[in-house]
């Protein structure tokens, strides 16, 4: 079976990541200005003070969405944009900006798909305490409210999140993302509780106040464990894998889901992370399990597991010289199928693939093309093992490439390229890859051009 008839095919960026512009139009700083000025934080010292400056080239980068053939793009919007400060006052400019690229992109024929928060939090509000501080989800459910007000009359598809592992892990834990915290355990899934509180108020604020029917949902990740064969003891370890939480990490997929799929923590969490686990109430609980459409996957790579003789889970070392992206992520194309299987059959929510693509030796040959062959074998093969979980019963309903163009990637500042459209970061002359060619034709044939 190929991909079903109303299967979405779009692109994805963050506003950080591509927009520029940090002091445009009154807009208030983020943990993410900040953190790029501490001497050390981010390669090279890059910051996010230009990026793709498509703040101001946002006409003319729809105008490449529409050349490649986009039929959706998720973006994220800048919450000290529109509030600068993070509640209070909002800002017209600001919101104003992202009023019109919906209208541009309407007009375009490309369907606009906003995530609320992708790491971007307002200074303003971290120097008030932050995820930890107990008003927090109030904060973040307030300033849905104002962009609910004002897009939900054309936004009709909605993610709260992005990658909440990541701001919280390597952002409170770890310390090596913005605001480079590195918080006692307990704190660190104090914070968690409070996002996912955030998650919750939203999507009540959302559904109260939406203008048009919408279709909710968000965007967690984390590595896929694939099974080492596909017997039930291996794939029953790869599974245990996935879901299985371990002290001193926030990296799995049961403390996140459980709680907003099943409104529990699940138990086996509760028990390892023991007295660290934050205090909550039933209320909260309930809260953060608020009816969604979809479940958004991040999903770039994965790892081999099987069932060892004394019945644990045996995590496989990479075979020797493996294929791996410029940024040494391992190539392991069967994470799209068993991913996007074990949340299905875990959650049974439709599954929306919101990001997934690779960072490549990419740049402008002598004949101004950029060839990025190995993209789309990348592409080319986990799209096939999307199409499998599809054929074998997954109710799979679209996929986000990551990412329409070269952009900020964080601590690693520019140094890896994910895009479809390569970016030249001194003139800002955009060129789309091969790679965009190639997509777009496969968007026209609704993935029928994809090897079988
Ligand atoms: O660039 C990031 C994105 O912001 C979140 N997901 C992973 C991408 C590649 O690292």
């Amino acid at each position: 079976m190929a991909f079903s008839k109303n299967f979405v095919w779009g692109a994805a960026t963050s506003s950080f990541q591509i927009e520029g512009a940090l002091e445009a139009d009154g807009r208030g700083r983020t943990v993410w200005d900040a953190f790029c000025e501490k001497p050390g934080k981010v390669h090279g010292g890059d910051t996010g003070a230009v990026a793709c400056d498509h703040y101001h080239r946002s006409k003319e980068d729809v105008a490449l969405m529409r050349e490649i053939g986009l039929q959706a793009y998720r973006f994220s919007l800048a919450w000290s944009r529109i509030l600068p400060e993070g509640v209070g006052q909002v800002s017209e400019a600001g919101l104003g900006f992202y009023d019109r690229l919906v209208d541009d992109l309407l007009a375009a024929g490309v369907q606009p798909w906003v995530t609320l928060f992708h790491w971007d939090y307002p200074l303003a509000l971290y120097q008030r305490g932050g995820w930890l501080h107990e008003d927090s989800p109030k904060w973040f459910a307030d300033y849905t409210r104002v962009v609910v007000d004002r897009l939900s009359d054309r936004v009709q598809h909605w993610m709260t999140l992005n990658e909440p592992q990541c701001f919280v892990g390597l952002g409170h834990q770890t310390g090596i993302h913005a605001p480079g915290d590195q918080l006692p355990q307990a704190q660190v899934l104090l914070a968690a509780h409070r996002v996912l509180v955030a998650h919750g108020l939203a999507v009540q604020t959302i559904r109260q106040h939406a203008k048009k029917p919408a279709v909710i949902g968000w965007a967690p990740t984390g590595d896929v464990p694939v099974p080492e064969t596909n017997s039930a003891a291996d794939i029953e370890a790869a599974r245990e894998a996935y879901y299985t939480v371990r002290n001193g990490s926030v990296w799995n997929q049961a403390w996140w889901l459980d709680p907003v799929f099943k409104g529990e923590y699940p138990a086996q969490g509760l028990e390892v992370y023991g007295a660290d686990a934050p205090k909550f109430t039933a209320e909260e609980m309930r809260t953060i399990r608020q009816p969604l459409d979809f479940l958004g996957l991040n999903i770039y790579n994965g790892y081999h597991v099987r069932r060892a003789a004394d019945g644990s889970v045996e995590q496989l070392p990479r075979q020797l010289g493996n294929p791996q992206t410029h940024m040494h992520w391992n190539v392991t194309p069967p994470a799209l199928y068993w991913g996007p299987r074990f949340q299905w059959e875990r959650y049974g929510l439709p599954i929306v693939i919101t990001e997934n693509g690779m960072s490549g030796h990419d740049w402008v040959a002598l004949d101004g093309h950029v060839h990025d062959p190995a993209r789309i074998d990348y592409l080319s093969r986990y799209l096939r093992e999307l199409r499998r979980s599809a054929a074998d019963g997954v109710d799979v309903r679209g996929y986000f490439q990551w990412t329409l163009m070269d952009n900020f990637e964080w601590a690693e500042g520019y140094r890896y390229r994910f895009g479809l459209v390569h970016v030249d970061f001194n003139t800002q002359k955009r060129t789309l890859k091969d790679s965009a060619r190639w997509y777009g034709e496969l968007i026209r044939s609704n993935g029928a051009t994809l090897p079988a």
